[in-house]
């Protein structure tokens, strides 16, 4: 076989709906940066952004209204439009022959639909029935520092305070920080959006619905699609999650109760082995990960490792990563390498 038609057998048609979103123009640039085997591309957003012309290497594309009619001769349609459009859209992409890589909270606790973090359980991905659901973005960057410690001295228990970026709920949030901090800098009035409070120097200790139990939806993700994703439902998870006047990437401070001994040296040392993290972990120069360093960046960072003294065998550890990248577009793009690998 010579190599045009080796690369034509491997060349995808490849849909994005919810392409003028944070996260879809981000998946835009990855799959252009990875240089992923793009045959045809169609970008599909709502009617507000039918029309804008968007650039994708030298060419340029027309954004589509979504329907139910847009996925013809699609292999890979990969949704970032919230989960209203996911519930009402990829059936109908499964229907025409597409691969769903589902970027919303639709679809992840169905026991039929992989859950997957490439590094973590790859092997899951096969397993899809047309759709492949990608974690939230708090809980991707967590497992992937957490399995290779899981692996070595099983996890017990996890408790998890977050502190989330405004970008993780969308162009408008992410204008709402910047608006109300110029509002409050000329002392006008602050105007309110998505977020239930002011977001400007302040933090908010809600992120999603509440639930009845009194924890909100993002906590009970963190809990559940952790256990999903590491195939292991002994493993107890309890979560605080809060959003910060932060732009890009969240930030988690993170106590891990293991059953098994496990030491800040030994977790080191396994961490600057494991796919997909680095370690960033010098106290005498300050240095820790930081949110404004990850930010456009591909990697989990992992730093302030040190032992929690208060039970057997635990740790303490602060975990960042860019949720707009490994948190959503970059994890969507790494399952769609796996799925044209196979
Ligand atoms: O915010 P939305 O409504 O969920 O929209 C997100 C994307 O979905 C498209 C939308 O196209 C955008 O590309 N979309 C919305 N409704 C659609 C429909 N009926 C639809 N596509 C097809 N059919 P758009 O043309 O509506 O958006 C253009 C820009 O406008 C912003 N926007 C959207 N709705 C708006 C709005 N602006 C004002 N008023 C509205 N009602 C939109 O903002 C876009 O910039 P955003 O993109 O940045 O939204 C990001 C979405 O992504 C989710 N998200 C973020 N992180 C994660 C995540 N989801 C999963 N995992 C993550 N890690 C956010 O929750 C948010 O929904
Ligand atoms: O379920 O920060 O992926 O508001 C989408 C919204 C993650 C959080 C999900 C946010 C969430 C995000």
């Amino acid at each position: 076989m010579d190599l045009v038609t080796d690369m034509a057998g491997v060349l995808k048609n490849v849909a994005v709906v919810g392409a003028t979103g944070a996260v879809g123009e981000e998946i835009l640039k990855i799959l252009e940066e990875r240089n992923f085997p793009v045959r045809e591309l169609k970008l599909l957003a709502s009617s507000r952004s039918a029309g804008e012309a968007i650039t994708f290497r030298d060419d340029e594309y027309i954004v589509e209204e979504l329907t139910h009619d847009s996925f013809e001769e699609i292999d890979i349609a990969i949704f970032s439009a919230g989960a209203t459009r996911s519930v009402e859209f990829a059936p109908s992409a499964v229907d025409a022959g597409a691969v769903v890589i589902d970027n919303s909270s639709a679809f992840r606790m169905d026991p039929e639909i992989p859950l997957a973090v490439p590094e973590v359980n790859a092997h899951a991905i096969s397993r899809h029935n047309g759709i492949i659901a990608n974690p939230n973005c708090s809980t991707i960057q967590m497992v992937v520092a957490l399995k290779p410690l899981h692996d070595a001295a099983k996890i017990k228990r996890i408790v998890v305070s977050t502190y989330q970026a405004v970008s993780g709920a969308g162009k408008v949030a992410i204008e709402e920080l910047s608006g109300q901090t110029r509002a409050i800098f000329s002392f006008d009035d602050i105007e309110l959006q998505k977020f239930p409070h002011q977001i400007a120097f302040n933090c908010i200790p809600q992120i999603d619905v509440f639930l009845e139990d009194g924890s909100t939806k993002e906590e009970a993700k963190m809990v559940n699609e952790t256990k999903k994703i590491m195939e292991d439902d002994s493993i107890a998870v309890t979560a605080t999650c809060v959003r910060v006047p932060v732009f890009c990437a969240h930030s988690e401070s993170v106590n891990i109760e293991f059953e098994r001994p496990m030491y800040p040296d030994l977790a080191k040392e396994i961490l600057e082995q494991a796919e997909g993290v680095e370690v960033v972990d010098d106290t005498a120069k300050s240095e820790y990960p930081l949110a404004v360093s990850a930010a456009g960046k591909d990697p989990v960072y992992v730093g302030r490792i040190r032992k929690d003294p208060t039970v057997e065998s635990g740790l303490n550890m602060w975990i960042v990563s860019d949720n707009i990248r490994k948190g959503a577009a970059l994890n969507a793009v790494q399952i769609a390498e796996r799925l044209i690998a196979e």
